[in-house]
């Protein structure tokens, strides 16, 4: 299966958050790769990941860092491929600091700067798929599957004492 989507990382210790976007994007059937692409630790890789991501036929790539997270940014500014970033949590600073070395890019590199953390994470799977639903019509029905089940479930459930 053609892999679509690229979901890297800084660090292994990324893993616990960014395996949400992986949850997300197997569960609306879009085939992704990990990988960890440091842009600190192993910046020629990150160059070479980059720069081969549009022949390699990536859609999208997700990036996830934390502390001064420049990896999403270094990405983008070697490809054409839309980067999403996904800042996770710090020890020091609660991934405040992620935060803004992601989503402060100066104009003329473009991220999509997600939320902090496992939602971050989740949402970048979601938007990942709705990218690649603006012209692939099994991906944009799976997701509007996906919410219509969570309209469902809430509809099923709407007491919060009774779970
Ligand atoms: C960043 O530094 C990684 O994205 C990670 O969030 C953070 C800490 O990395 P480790 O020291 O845990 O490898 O590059």
């Amino acid at each position: 299966m053609q892999v679509r989507v690229g979901v890297i990382m800084g660090s292994t210790s990324d893993w616990p958050v960014m395996e949400h976007a992986v949850n997300m994007l197997e569960q609306l059937g879009v085939a992704c790769e990990t990988r960890i692409v440091s842009a600190h630790r192993t910046p020629e890789l990150l160059f070479e990941y980059a720069g081969q991501a549009a022949e390699r036929g990536l859609e999208v790539i997700i990036a996830g860092a934390g502390g001064a997270a420049h990896l999403p940014g270094m990405v983008a500014s070697r490809t054409p491929v839309p980067v999403l970033g996904v800042p996770v949590e710090s020890k020091a600073l609660n991934g405040l600091d992620s935060l803004l070395s992601i989503v402060q890019m100066p104009g003329g590199v473009a991220v999509g700067t997600l939320a902090i953390g496992k939602a971050g994470a989740t949402n970048a799977g979601l938007l990942a798929a709705q990218i690649i639903g603006t012209h692939d019509s099994s991906v944009r029905e799976a997701v509007e599957r996906f919410r219509a089940e969570q309209s469902q479930k809430v509809m099923d459930q709407p007491d919060p004492r009774a779970s």
